[in-house]
This record gives C-alpha cells, structure tokens and sequence, in this order.
C-alpha cells in the first residue's frame, strides 16, 4: 500500500469524528438501501440482503481535507461493485452519489464520485474495522453504523458517506452536500484539491 502522505496532511493514531447533523438511529425493520437513477429498473435492498453480499477485507488510507490522515486501517464491507452487479445501467453512466442521511432526512447528505476509479477493493461499503491498536469492531455509529462508504485514498474523506441510504446513477456530474459549498468535485488529497 501507498503509506506516502498527501502534502498538507499529518497523520494520527485516533480517528476524528467529523459531520453535520445528528447521528442516525439504526432501525433495521425501517432500513432500506435505494439504488436509482440511471437505471433500467431500480432495486432496493433491505439490510439482510445488503449483508448477504460477498465481504471483502481491505487497508484504506484514510485523508480529512481538514488535513488529518490515518494510515492502514483495516476494513471489511461490501465493494461497490458488488451492488453494480444488481443493477443494468444506462448507456454512458460515469458518476454516481453515495446518498446518506442528515438529520432524519434519507437523502440529506450526498457526495459524488466518478464510477470509474471506484470499481477495486479499496471502494467499500465498510460495517466493521481494526487497527494496530484495536481488534476487530463494529463502527461506532458516529462514524456511520450499520454501513458507511469509505473511498479509495484518491479522494478526501468527506466522499465518505455514513449512514448510507443509496446510490444515484448518473451521467454528468452533479454536486452534493459539501461540493454544493465549494469543496472541490475531484477531490483528490495527493493534488489538493480541496475547493473548487
Ligand atoms: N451522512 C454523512 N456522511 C458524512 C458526513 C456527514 O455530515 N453526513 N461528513 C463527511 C465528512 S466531511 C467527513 S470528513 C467524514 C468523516 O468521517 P469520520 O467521522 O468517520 O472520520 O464523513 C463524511 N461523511
Ligand atoms: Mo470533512
């Protein structure tokens, strides 16, 4: 793995919290997962079928444009391209947003990404973590419980949805939440790109 730090960026041992909003109340019976858009069919899947996915293990770095990186974390989850496998997309489909919630709001919190660059085992849907210090656990719900995406370290952590709710099928590009405020569309650390 790639352990060469973004200029800007320092590293540390903790895992900052760092949102809008309250954080999101789990109900598993309420909880369903929208995958819309560009699509020929839309699909929706409840939590159990969301877990039944294949899992896969990986170490993301992870970078906080508010210059914070940690290093090496060890995730599990579900690929991003897994749930592409449930879908027939549009001709032409290159970016999605990763919806979440804010504030009770479903689809409240947004960030979106090219497809492309998202389809390797560093793009997951992330439900459990470890590192050097901390055995396997379950992720707090302040950093997202029950599921979070966490991106590949081309893009800063706030492409990081928590509290995920769904993808949105795109062909152009399209804003979310805090690229709706400046931050940049790219977002890549190792460029800075950090505002548009
Ligand atoms: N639903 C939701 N996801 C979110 C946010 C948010 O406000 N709401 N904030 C983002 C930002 S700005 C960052 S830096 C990361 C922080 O993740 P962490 O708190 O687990 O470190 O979550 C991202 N995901
Ligand atoms: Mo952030």
């Amino acid at each position: 793995m790639n352990n060469i730090l973004p200029p800007g960026q320092f590293e540390t041992d903790k895992w900052p919290i760092l949102h809008k909003g309250d954080v999101f109340n789990f109900n598993k019976t309420y909880w369903t997962f929208r995958l819309f858009g560009e699509v020929k069919e839309e699909v929706n899947l409840s939590f159990d079928q969301f877990m039944s996915l294949p899992k896969t293990t990986t170490a993301i770095n992870m970078h906080c444009v508010t210059t914070w990186s940690k290093s090496g974390t060890v995730f599990e989850g579900i690929r991003l391209s897994e749930l592409l496998n449930l879908v027939d997309l549009n001709e032409d489909v290159q970016y999605i947003k990763i919806f979440g919630y804010y504030n009770g709001d479903r689809f409240g919190y947004s960030a979106n990404l090219p497809l492309k660059p998202l389809l390797g085992d560093d793009s997951l849907f992330v439900f459990r973590w470890k590192d050097e210090t901390h055995a396997w656990q379950e992720l707090d719900p302040k950093h997202g419980y029950p599921l979070r995406f966490i991106p590949p370290e081309t893009f800063y952590l706030w492409k990081g949805t928590k509290w995920v709710s769904g993808i949105q099928f795109m062909k152009e590009d399209e804003a979310g939440f805090w690229e709706d405020f400046g931050y940049s569309m790219t977002a890549n650390p190792f460029k800075e790109e950090r505002f548009r």
